[in-house]
Order: structure tokens, then sequence, then C-alpha cells
């Protein structure tokens, strides 16, 4: 009997901006909603960035942080993910803060460094209103999302260690499977583990299917039956690439941070109707959407 499929909702991010969609929850009581929606539609992970109320900027601020997370723990029983990949242009430091005050039961870490090819996705949006939106079209330009293996030695232990948070291993590349390997290795990640598999970020790995069956294999040869995975796409592939996961036997993660659209040229109005279409789309298979508790037995979360 296949097993249940976990579905993640990616609500906000940091990477679109206001004027690309007014779907796109920005302050802390929209970003509650639209994850306690996201919930109550079927998502058993909520991923959360947080954005200035103000600008739309993403803030690695923890007061804002716990402006919504109380909220949405208070309204569902949803896993909080707190991401540390913030926004552009964050250190470490700062990427890491919320994650560190809050200590959820998830943050996500970012398994390696690429060049984070976002301009030409910025550059088609010409109707830039908010005044930081032109300074961020110009330093994605040349923009390299370090995650050196000090920087997640780093994360493992102060985040993993010391607070028990586990993680969503986000996973751009091939490459970041095997430094998941190394820490393996290192006894810094243990079992059951969560791989998300991330296809068409410019400078990661193109969204191409034979890049998911290639991954999927070779997590399968370094790791065996002891982790879990997961897939995002940006944009236009979401919907395609996380039905191909949940056939393959994967988990799947929708959500405004990943990809703004329901349809072509359509905006989703929220993120539930993402989630609601997956939902769909997975029952039709005839497999099962996880609840949140499944998914922490699963995932070996502290609850
Ligand atoms: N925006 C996604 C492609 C993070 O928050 O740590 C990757 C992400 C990073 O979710
Ligand atoms: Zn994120």
């Amino acid at each position: 009997m296949a097993q249940s499929v976990i579905i993640t909702c990616a609500v906000t991010g940091g990477i679109h901006t206001p004027t690309m969609s007014k779907h796109l929850p920005i302050t802390p009581d929209q970003i509650a909603a639209e994850s306690i929606a996201a919930a109550e539609a079927g998502a058993s992970i909520i991923h959360l960035h947080a954005r200035d109320p103000e600008t739309g900027r993403p803030t690695p601020d923890p007061k804002v942080f716990m402006q919504f997370l109380p909220v949405i723990k208070n309204n569902c029983d949803a896993i909080i993910n707190v991401s540390t990949g913030g926004g552009l242009g964050m250190t470490l430091e700062q990427r890491l803060e919320a994650a560190l005050v809050t200590k959820p039961e998830m943050a996500s870490l970012n398994s390696g460094s690429i060049n984070f090819g976002i301009f030409p996705l910025l550059q088609k949006h010409s109707e830039w209103q908010h005044s930081w939106e032109p300074e961020f079209l110009d330093m994605t330009r040349d923009f390299v999302f370090k995650n050196t293996f000090k920087d997640i030695e780093y994360t493992l232990r102060e985040l993993g260690e010391t607070h028990g948070t586990r993680f969503e291993f986000e996973c751009y590349d091939l490459g970041h499977l095997y430094n998941l390997a190394y820490f393996v290795d290192k006894g810094l990640i243990k079992p059951p583990f969560f791989i998300q598999m991330i296809y068409g970020i410019l400078g990661g790995m193109g969204a191409d299917p034979d890049n998911m069956a290639h991954m999927y294999s070779i997590a399968k040869k370094l790791f065996g039956d002891s982790f879990e995975w997961s897939v995002l796409a940006a944009g236009r592939n979401q919907m395609p690439f996380a039905t191909q996961s949940a056939i393959m036997g994967g988990n799947v993660r929708v959500g405004l941070e990943d990809n703004l659209y329901i349809g072509a040229g359509q905006l989703a109005t929220s993120n539930a109707e993402q989630v609601h279409k997956i939902r769909r789309i997975v029952e039709e298979l005839g497999l099962k959407v996880a609840t949140p508790d499944e998914a922490r037995e699963r995932l070996g979360l502290k609850g």
C-alpha cells in the first residue's frame, strides 16, 4: 500500500515581490490567514518567511515572525517550518535568527551554494511600486546563495543538535545530495531525514523529468530507505513536477513562494487554491494526503 503524500505549502517566500501579485501575503495577518487556510486545505507543513509589512521586503526580524507563528500554531495542527534561506543578501546570522529564537519543529536548510539566477523572472515585471524592488533586481544579477560546509555544519549544530529542530534539506543540484551524505557520515544528520528537491531555478537543476528520476536513484543509492523526499519546481513546472513526485512515491510542495499561478496566465488567488489543486490530483491518483501527525511520525519531529 502506497504511503500517504505529505503536502508542504510555502506561503510567501522571499523572492516574489508585492507588485507581481496582489494575492501574495505580506503582513503578519495575511501570512497567518493564508497558512491556516492552506492547512485546512490539506497542507501538513507550512514553510514560512517573514516580510516587512510596509514594503513587502523579506525581513529576518524574529519579532515579525512572532506576530504570525503563534496565530498559526493556535489555529491549526500543521507543522511549522521556519526558513533559514531568508532573503537575498541576508547574512547567515540573520537567516538563522528567527529559527533560533522560535525553535520550530522544522526549518529549511539549504544543502549547498548556487548562483541564484532570478533576474530573468524579475525583469519581466516593470511596474515597480516599492522602493526596494529595483535594488533587489540589481542584487540578483550576481547573487551567490552561499551555503558552505561550515554554514551547514553551524546550522545543524546550533539549530538541530541544540534545539531539536529537524530540517527540510533543500537540494538544488545533484552535488547537494553528496553534501548531505558527507554530514550523514559525520553523524550530524540522522534518519529519517527530509530531502526537498528543487527544480527550475536558474543556477540549479533544470526542470527536466529525467533529473528527478536521476536524483531519486542517487538518493536511494546514498541513503537506502532512511530518507523521505519531496519536490518543488519553480513557476509553471510546479504542478507537473509535484504530480511526478507523487507518482514516484515522493511528497510535494506548492505555494506562492514557488509559483504565483494556478494555470497558464492565471494568478492563484490564494495558497489554499494551489493546495486544493495538488490534493485533487493526489487523490485522483488513488493516493491519500498525510495528516500533520502522520508527517510528524514519518519525519521524526519533536511534535
Ligand atoms: N525559495 C525556494 C526555491 C529557503 O527558504 O530556505 C527555496 C527555499 C529556501 O525555500
Ligand atoms: Zn523558502
